[in-house]
């Protein structure tokens, strides 16, 4: 086995600060699919003219260089050293006062499969920058803390031309833009190609009117006008809320259909995955409409936190996404429902970043170490840090944040900073010491929380006392670990159901710690952890009993939640190991359903039963080796129990919340369809599938006809539908990616590897694109009993198509190989075959620095 870990190590200790200071950048493009021409002037000046220092450029293998000049002189050849990734221009070659420096090179945006830099997508020219794309367009400081003024002139026949900032010149053949902004090089950005724009305009508070575009290829114009719509929602509440007002005359938003990731923040265009711009009833589903809607407002919010303050070094990622994702999760609190945001939420977080801190990957906020920065891009980095912010509001309180973030803005505006930086105005705006607040940023791992109660009877009433301690688990390359600071909010609920402590936030500093509460009439309920208050793992020692109380009673909507899932887990992580289960979740799912004035959506996230890889997460964590078959089969036997002891509620809830008129994307609607279709997946089980077959039938809009299909899928059946679904929406790429997808993610187990295998020999199978590749290759990965099939099928057959992207699209295949990062809890077999496939995949010749290093943290 080959591994190259160690070699391309970036160390966070060894930062120094670029000895050259960047004022302007100026490019010109004169593009062409296999040649395009790239001329970048540079005005440089040494940081310190005393001391002399070679001028590194950052530059991949595909810049040709074609001439450079320093102030119009060529350098003798010898001052000039190209290496694989670099261009240095010695000391000797340099003067010590500002200087011009000019390059000319050539690069092949045609041969570009690996969507980094500059590319071609469905004949448009389009770039993604971030996060060090740049070097693979021009010879450049390729790091975020060289920060420019940008001038770009385009030459080209292609009708729509466009980069950053505002439009200064557009004749035939050529646009010009400036960004007076200055910005690093991983915020630019460049489109040419064939599109027509939805437009709308935003004037700010100040009286500024912002031209707005959605640009996206002829004939989707139809399917833009919802994105342009968040975007207007978007820039009223960043002013409202935050008091952050646009900047540019303009802001272009570009659908592209080949783009590795959700979106791109570049200043004034940003760019974005088809899937998360285009969307008509008829083809996206209530989902797709939210994460449009939070991920154009994610971008947008970018402009402030990200782009005018952005982050000194790539270690420092979290600062401008963690803050980012909690602003984006703010709006969307403000807009839909708060509960149902929060609830969702803490489900993808479990799902994704738990998952990555229990396995070979854990890694904190901010890492110290990377070799390959595109494998950072993680749920750790984004939503823990989130989390992380959520807890400092929490901590500080509302007012202390505003004035935190105020100061912010007001201090590191125009600054590429860090999380010292941050920490450093809560500190100053609140009077709060954060050293130990910072444990958060820099130690991976989620901290167990567990929690004992002591009841002490008295006669001026009883009193309770909460023993709260914390154990933090070693991570890679982290054994000792300090306690952290964790915010745990707590209510006390009366025997009777009534509330009769409100929440309060008791702030843990210690490993353990005591909270007493006393007169209390009767020993209370707790609710613990309400609105999940801290990213940690709680366990208590709870009866199903007390936990069906709380999912009554619990005047927090997370912990009432938290108490129904709880109930849930305990149900089926007891099923699969073959112990008999209660019927206290039966019963208490009945009451739920039974309750009218509860919110759909709520009920719906009742409803919907923990997946199996939720499953085993809780069995692993319990130190037990969970069984992906026998999670499979206790999960069907629960969803079957339900649905035959609640038939006739259910029946009836079916019909209640059928939506009537036309689709609309809102979240009451919404809402309403979310439960209809858990219901829907219950009863299924049970029926013949005709309620799901009527509904695909009948369905007026994308959202109905995928649940009325995932539900006949898991049973085996379907077939009919796939077929409908397939020859009405052969032609567009976003349906049939929800057609590759949902087939492996929705089969029976016993079947997944077969047919994800059968659907990548079909010739519609275009596996360079990363949507289809990610909906075919994730689709089977979320398929837990089926990829983890016991034989190694599954290992193989995702194994094979990594290896298969990865020298094309190194990202794309070093971030779908965290399929396989659980691999250490299942059994001897299933480990032995993982390890199989993995030592396969870090045994590839000229695997890329990206799988490589996924691969050999994963082994190591
Ligand atoms: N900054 C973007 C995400 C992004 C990150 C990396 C990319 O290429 C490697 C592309 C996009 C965001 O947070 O939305
Ligand atoms: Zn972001």
């Amino acid at each position: 086995m080959t591994t190259t870990q160690g070699q391309n190590a970036h160390y966070l200790a060894d930062y120094r600060p670029y000895p050259f200071v960047l004022t302007a950048t100026r490019m010109t493009f004169e593009l062409h699919p296999q040649a395009t021409r790239v001329v970048t002037a540079l005005s440089l000046a040494p940081r310190d003219p005393q001391q002399a220092e070679d001028l590194v450029l950052d530059g991949g293998k595909g810049v040709k260089l074609v001439s450079l000049t320093i102030d119009g002189v060529a350098p003798d050849p010898s001052r000039i050293i190209r290496r694989e990734e670099t261009l240095t221009i010695s000391a000797a070659a340099l003067p010590p006062h500002p200087f011009l420096l000019e390059t000319a090179v050539q690069i092949d945006p045609s041969a570009n499969t690996a969507f980094e830099g500059l590319y071609i997508s469905n004949g448009m020219f389009c770039t993604q920058c971030e996060a060090e794309g740049f070097r693979h367009i021009t010879f450049y400081p390729d790091r975020p803390d060289v920060m420019a003024t940008f001038h770009v002139t385009i030459d080209s026949d292609l009708p729509v031309l466009l980069s950053n900032g505002n439009p200064v010149g557009q004749s035939q053949g050529r646009a010009e833009w400036h960004d007076p902004w200055p910005k690093p090089s991983y915020l630019f950005a460049l489109v040419a190609g064939d599109l027509v724009a939805v437009s709308d305009s935003f004037t700010t508070r100040s009286g500024r009117r912002v031209a707005l575009n959605v640009w996206v290829r002829p004939g989707d114009q139809d399917r833009a006008g919802f994105a342009m719509e968040s975007l207007v929602k978007s820039m009223s509440w960043d002013e409202a809320v935050y008091g952050r007002e646009y900047d540019l005359d303009v802001f272009n938003i570009v659908a592209v259909d080949d783009f590795n990731m959700g979106a791109m923040e570049n200043k004034g265009l940003n760019i974005f995955n088809s899937k998360l711009v285009l969307a008509s009833p008829d083809t996206a589903t209530d989902t797709d409409y939210d994460r449009i809607e939070a991920v154009i407002a994610h971008e947008y919010f970018h402009n402030w936190t990200g782009n005018r303050i952005t982050c000194r070094d790539w270690f420092q990622l979290c600062l401008k996404e963690g803050l980012t994702v909690f602003r984006d999760q703010q709006f969307t609190s403000d807009l839909r429902s708060a509960a149902v945001k929060r609830i969702e939420d803490v489900q993808a977080l479990r799902a994704r970043q738990f998952r990555e801190d229990q396995g070979p990957l854990a890694h904190p906020p901010r890492p110290d170490r990377y070799e390959e920065i595109n494998n950072f891009y993680t749920a750790t980095v984004y939503e823990k840090g989130a989390e992380v912010i959520g807890m400092l509001k929490r901590l500080v309180g509302d007012d202390g944040y505003r004035r935190a973030l105020d100061l912010y803005f007001d201090r590191h505006d125009g600054d590429a900073a860090t999380i010292e930086d941050w920490l450093q105005v809560f500190q100053d705006a609140t009077g709060r010491d954060l050293t130990q607040f910072k444990r958060w940023y820099t130690d991976a791992g989620t901290p167990r929380l567990s929690l004992a109660e002591d009841w002490q009877p008295g006669d001026t009433g009883g009193t309770l006392t909460l023993t709260f301690t914390q154990d933090n688990p070693p991570t890679p390359g982290q054994t000792q670990k300090s306690p952290r600071v964790i915010p745990v909010a707590v209510g006390l609920i009366g025997p009777n159901g009534d509330e009769i402590v409100p929440t309060q936030v008791l702030e843990m500093t210690e490993a353990s710690q005591s909270f007493s509460f006393d007169g209390l009439g009767a020993r209370p309920v707790v609710s613990a952890l309400r609105g999940f208050s801290a990213p940690v793992t709680l366990s208590r020692p709870l009866d199903d009993a007390t936990r069906a109380f709380l999912l009554a009673h619990d005047t927090d909507p997370f912990a009432r939640w938290e108490a129904g899932r709880d109930l849930a887990l305990s149900a089926l992580t007891a099923a699969s190991r073959g112990q008999a289960v209660s019927g206290d979740y039966v019963d208490a799912i009945g009451h739920l359903i039974a309750d009218g004035n509860a919110d759909p959506a709520f009920r719906a996230l009742c409803l919907n039963l923990p997946g199996e890889e939720e499953i085993a997460t809780r069995l692993s964590s319990q130190g037990i080796v969970p069984v992906p078959d026998a999670i499979h089969v206790a999960r069907e036997a629960l969803a079957r129990r339900i649905a035959e002891t609640h038939l006739d509620l259910l029946s009836r809830l079916y019909d209640d919340m059928a939506v009537p008129g036309p689709y609309r994307p809102d979240a009451s609607d919404a809402a309403r369809r979310s439960l209809r279709h858990a219901v829907l997946a219950l009863l299924t089980r049970i029926d013949g599938g005709e309620r799901a077959e009527i509904l695909f039938g009948i369905a007026g809009n994308m959202t109905e006809r995928m649940a009325a299909l995932t539900a006949l899928l898991r049973r085996g059946l379907g077939q009919a539908e796939l077929a409908a679904l397939h020859d009405q929406f052969a032609g567009n790429r976003l349906v049939m990616d929800k057609w590759f997808g949902i087939q492996p993610m929705a089969a029976p187990p016993a079947q997944a590897v077969q047919i994800a295998h059968a659907l990548s020999q079909r010739k519609d199978f275009d596996w360079k694109n990363p949507n289809r590749f990610r909906a075919l290759i994730g689709g089977l990965s979320a398929n837990h009993a089926g990829f983890h099939a016991a034989d190694g099928s599954g290992y193989d057959f995702v194994a094979n198509w990594l290896l298969r992207m990865d020298p094309l699209n190194p990202q794309i295949a070093a971030r779908m190989s965290t399929a396989f990062e659980t691999w250490t809890r299942y059994d001897a077999g299933r480990r032995a075959r993982a390890l199989t496939a993995l030592e396969r995949i870090a045994a590839a010749d000229g695997l890329s620095r990206n799988t490589s290093e996924m691969v050999s943290r994963m082994i190591a």
